[in-house]
Order: C-alpha cells, then sequence, then structure tokens
C-alpha cells in the first residue's frame, strides 16, 4: 500500500510526499505534533499538519535565519531563539565562537523532547550537552517581556500566524523584542512565502517599521515550504544588513555552510518586484 501525505498551500495546490512510516503522532496543551519518514526528504516533523522540517532542506533554513544577522552584528554574544525546538537554529547559532549564550524558548516542550528523539541531527546542541545553550519551555511573550536590554540577536523561528504563533507577528510583541535587544540589537524572523502570503508580508513588515529603523526582507529556497521561495525579516537598531555587513568575518569563518556563504549573504537581500511590492511602504 502506497502512504501519501499532502500539506495543502491553497485550496487548489499543495505539496505530497510519500511516506513510509509515522515514529510519532500525539497531541500537546498547543498542537498536534507528528513525526513521519519520508523517501524523498528523510524524517519530517509536522505541526498541525503544516510542514516545519525535514532533513533533506533543513539547512536551508537554519543557514539562513542565523547566520545573516550573526555576521552583520560585530560581536554577537548573547542569542535568544523563540520557537525552534527542533533545535536546528541552535545548532547553527553554536558554530559561531564569539557566542557565549543562546537561549531557546519554546512553548511546546513536547516538540523539544520528540526533536530530541528523533531528530538528532537538528537538535544535537538541545540534549544539555552544551552548557552555552539554555532551554526555557515559556510563552514568548512572557519570557520576553521579563528581559530588557540583553541580547544581541533574537531570532523568531515560528509557524505560520495561526496557532499559537499568531502574536509573534504583531506590532506589540516587537515593541517587547525592541526592548529585549540591547541599543545595537538584531531581530530575524522567519516571514512566510512572498509568492503566496503578500498580506501576511505587509502587515507584518508594517508592523516591523513602526518598531524599527531599520527593516529588509531576504528571500531563500526551501522546496518543501508553500512555493518553494521564502522570506525572513530583518529588523534592527543600528546595523544595515548591507551596509554593515562584515564579509571578511564571513568569507573567513571556521565553520562548513551548506547554502550561506558571503556572496549569497548580499544577493539574498535582493528582491524579486513582486516581494518587493508586498512590503513597500
Ligand atoms: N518554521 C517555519 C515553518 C513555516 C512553514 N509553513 C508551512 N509549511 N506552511 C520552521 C521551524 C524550523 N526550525
Amino acid at each position: 500500500m502506497d502512504l501519501w501525505y499532502t500539506e495543502k498551500h491553497s485550496d487548489n495546490v499543495g505539496i505530497t510526499m510519500k511516506i513510509t512510516k509515522t515514529l510519532f503522532s500525539g497531541k500537546s496543551e498547543f498542537q498536534q505534533l507528528d513525526i513521519v519518514e519520508t523517501l524523498e526528504y528523510g524524517k519530517m516533523m509536522l505541526l498541525d499538519g503544516l510542514v516545519m522540517v525535514t532533513e533533506r532542506d533543513e539547512f536551508v533554513y537554519h543557514d539562513m535565519i542565523t547566520h545573516p544577522a550573526l555576521f552583520t552584528h560585530p560581536a554577537p554574544k548573547k542569542v535568544l531563539v523563540i520557537g525552534g525546538g527542533d533545535g536546528g537554529s541552535i545548532r547553527e547559532i553554536m558554530k559561531h565562537p564569539e557566542v557565549e549564550l543562546a537561549v531557546l524558548c519554546e512553548i511546546d516542550g513536547l516538540v523539544i523532547d520528540k526533536s530530541i528523539e528523533y531528530l538528532p541531527s537538528m537538535a544535537c546542541e538541545i540534549d544539555g550537552s552544551n552548557p552555552r545553550v539554555k532551554l526555557h519551555v515559556d510563552d514568548g511573550l512572557a519570557y520576553i517581556r521579563a528581559h530588557q536590554n540583553e541580547f544581541d540577536v533574537i531570532l523568531v523561528d515560528s509557524t505560520d500566524p495561526i496557532g499559537p504563533a499568531v502574536g509573534l507577528f504583531e506590532e506589540d510583541f516587537y515593541r517587547l523584542v525592541h526592548a529585549a535587544l540591547k541599543e545595537d540589537g538584531i531581530m530575524v524572523a522567519q516571514s512566510e512565502s512572498p509568492f503566496y502570503h503578500a498580506e501576511i508580508q505587509k502587515s507584518m513588515f508594517s508592523n516591523l517599521r513602526a518598531v524599527f529603523p531599520v527593516v529588509e526582507m531576504y528571500q531563500a529556497f526551501i522546496p518543501t515550504y508553500p512555493s518553494g521561495l521564502w522570506s525572513f525579516a530583518f529588523a534592527s537598531k543600528k546595523y544595515h544588513p548591507v551596509k554593515d555587513f562584515d564579509r571578511q568575518r564571513a568569507t573567513e569563518r571556521g565553520f562548513t555552510t551548506r547554502y550561506y556563504n558571503e556572496d549569497l549573504h548580499l544577493g539574498a537581500f535582493m528582491l524579486p518586484t513582486f516581494a518587493r511590492d508586498n512590503i513597500a511602504e
């Protein structure tokens, strides 16, 4: 018998993958969590039926949510990840020797536990083995309200703006992020597909511009997300991701990346016209 899973990307389009088995299926107090084995993309984690990560293409997302901010900030010592319970973002942050502490604040402890159990290639730095990593199972809004002027970089590694992540796309939340950052801090948030999610992008970027002086969008190719064209919002108090980019530090990085590099850092900020139009002021 053939088993196929479809995530619908609109009423009329979706992505379908052949799966060989279900490794975990369960409900937390926040959402439905499934981890399945696919033939083409390796293990895949879904939240409320939406593809969060696959082993084969997660490197694109996790390179791109982390390295552009960490190579723009001159001295990223303290980093916060909101969401990101699979651990992929923390794994990439840990490659930067300047980072003294990375805090993961994930609302759903089940996502962390099952990632450690089934997705060790992503969760390798959140299993308690690294003293530079601290875990908090908490609502990102509650956590950030209690922390001010503390972080150099904050990454919002969230789901789509439905369910537990809705508040992470609103102006009030961005004000709290702004307050939790030091005076030259940078925030990066995943910002959906320019192809399918124009309305979300429009409101998200106008909310960010109400709070941060520097706001830019950049793109990455993620085959298992809606349309394959994905984006990130770069919001900053001081540094510009292109003008203040430390190209030499990025070129001489002492670790490997399969998607990010010093040329792509710049290229990713060059947007197709329709994407630029989504967030026009
Ligand atoms: N967070 C972004 C997932 C959004 C995907 N949306 C969808 N499939 N409809 C991924 C978390 C990775 N750490």
